[in-house]
């Protein structure tokens, strides 16, 4: 490595003195402004982790659902998957080093992993639409290049987009073709199939129309170039697409499913199908509003369960034995778990937050779904099952067992299996409604959810919160699980946890109760009891 040359482009990246990061759920995040010399070090990163596995390796520079002032980046590893635990570590220590220290971090983390230096290197780089992303990639190309490596770099996409891509380049083509206009075509063809199978395409006019509300991010721009490549059976309607209103502001799938209302510049009508993407595109959430003018949130618990009921249907029907399994965490509503597990008698596993350790968990499985509430999920199919359901497709004589092949076939190819893609979701869900003839009501109507609440509360440090048994319990600070133990007792169905976030600068608090305003009232008084033996600060959290 050529340290002086690393060291004169470093001092165009300096690093703000005493500032510490940490590479969290799902990368960096903070303030845009602080963040140029981790997109530098992270192209460092990049390339180290591309020789290391002499595959190409993704930077996605986002803060996804973080407000627009915010931003992020999220490495990719070769299968598409989110970087692996071992390297977020040198992540972390990359991003905090000081000038000083960046020849040795660099030096240890080559000498750990035996990496060769000789070795190509290549990366693809994404971005959303931030103002300040563009800059932020650009430095991300410049640690690339400071190193010798190369770069693709495809501009606007979603996260998904550039998970797929890399895994497409590394796989030779054998996923699909590694660039925007495969993935397009992959999944249209695949969803044309879908539909085509529906004995009725819909079963009204409100079945084909779809309104989006686009968080004014990149799925907009993506959606506008993918539309042409729908059937005229499926209208979609684009709002918040970026024209007029800041990223995520009181709108997208975390504003939505956060405080379970509709999202502002989305004019919906009763029980029309309505859905919400987040900045980047990787979740998505359901919703309508009944002819009462009630609100009624369709979140990941109940994507994976529409998903789990016709994966089964068609595993059945395909008599192959098959193992499935969903993944949640713990923000999985009670009522979504206890229906997989006692109605549908499908294994559930849960897990803690953050889709790579959803994703991990799911590929024990030969189908394995994985959702978390807020919408980020997708379903993985082991490659024995891939290879028995392909086989079936093209090669059974039963009509019937044939059809259900292919179904599962075309779902394989439609669902993005690299990670959660909000886009690829749609389109699963949109076929599995038509092919199943059902109203969003109807689909709402496959359990209840017990009723629930999200707080924030800020802290000093987050870091002083410890949990275990998948973030269910706290183990620290001391005192505080005695405390939510008492308050959980006071209410009926109830449960309550809290977790340090891993993208934003708070500690999360989830309660759920049989009423909302046992669930509202639990959740407060969490929130209360996290604030004063955790170190709250500003004023107390108020009620809801
Ligand atoms: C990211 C992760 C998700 C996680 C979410 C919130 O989503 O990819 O798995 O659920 O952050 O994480 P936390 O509660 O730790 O802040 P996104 O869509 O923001 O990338």
């Amino acid at each position: 490595m050529d340290f002086e040359a690393i060291k004169k482009s470093s001092a165009l990246h300096p690093k703000p003195a005493g500032l510490t990061l940490q590479y969290g759920t799902a990368g960096f995040r903070t303030k845009a402004e602080r963040l140029d010399h981790v997109m530098f070090r992270m192209g460092f990163l990049a390339v180290l982790r591309s020789r290391a596995t002499a595959s190409t390796i993704g930077v996605m520079v986002t803060a996804s659902h973080n407000p627009e002032e915010d931003n992020g980046v999220k490495l990719i590893d070769p299968h598409g998957e989110m970087l692996h635990p071992s390297w977020e570590e040198y992540a972390t220590q990359l991003a905090n080093a000081e000038e000083q220290e960046l020849q040795k971090v660099m030096t240890e983390i080559c000498q750990k992993e035996e990496v060769n230096l000789h070795k190509d290197a290549l990366v693809f780089i994404g971005r959303d639409t931030r103002p300040s992303s563009k800059k932020l990639s650009q430095s991300v190309i410049d640690g690339i290049s400071v190193l010798g490596g190369q770069y693709h770099d495809y501009g606007l996409v979603t996260t998904p987009q550039l998970h797929y891509v890399v895994f497409c380049q590394n796989t030779q083509g054998q996923y699909g073709k590694a660039t925007l206009e495969g993935y397009y075509q992959k999944l249209s063809k695949a969803f044309v199939e879908l539909i085509k199978q529906a004995n009725s395409p819909s079963s009204g006019d409100s079945q084909r129309h779809l309104k989006i509300d686009c968080a004014n991010g990149i799925g907009a721009l993506k959606l506008m170039e993918m539309q042409h490549y729908f059937p005229k059976e499926v209208q979609i309607h684009l709002y918040n697409d970026g024209t007029k209103e800041k990223l995520n502001h009181l709108c997208g799938a975390d504003y939505v499913k956060v405080h379970q209302t509709s999202p502002g510049g989305l004019d919906m009508k009763p029980n029309e199908r309505c859905c919400s993407l987040d900045g980047d595109a990787d979740r998505i959430v359901y919703y309508y509003k009944d002819t009462a003018d009630h609100f009624h949130l369709i979140d990941g618990d109940k994507i994976a369960t529409l998903i789990c009921i016709f994966l089964k249907e068609l595993l059945v029907k395909v008599e192959q034995a098959l193992k499935m399994a969903v993944v949640q965490t713990a923000y999985a509503n009670g009522s979504s778990t206890r229906y997989l597990e006692e109605t549908m008698k499908v294994p559930v596993h849960c897990v803690k937050t953050g889709v790579k350790h959803l994703h991990h968990k799911a590929q024990e499985f030969d189908v394995g779904v994985y959702f978390e509430a807020n919408g980020h999920g997708t379903v993985l199919f082991s490659k024995a099952a891939e290879i028995k359901i392909r086989h079936l497709a093209k090669e059974e004589k039963d009509d019937e067992r044939r059809e259900a092949a292919k179904m599962l076939e075309n779902m394989m190819d439609l669902i993005n299996q690299t990670v959660g893609d909000a886009i690829s979701d749609m389109l699963v869900i949109e076929a599995i409604l038509a092919l199943k003839g059902l109203t969003v009501q109807q689909w709402d109507a496959i359990y209840t959810d017990l009723p629930n609440r999200l707080l924030k509360v800020q802290v000093a440090d987050r870091q002083v919160i410890g949990t275990t048994d998948a973030e269910r319990r706290v183990v620290a600070p001391p005192g505080l699980q005695e405390k939510i133990d008492a308050l959980v007792q006071k209410y009926k169905s109830s449960r309550a946890f809290v977790r340090p976030s891993g993208t934003e600068d708070i500690v999360r608090i989830y309660a759920e109760a049989d009423k909302q305003e046992n669930a509202d009232a639990l959740a407060h008084e969490v929130s209360l009891a996290v604030y004063h033996l955790a170190g709250g600060v500003g004023a107390p959290p108020q009620p809801v």
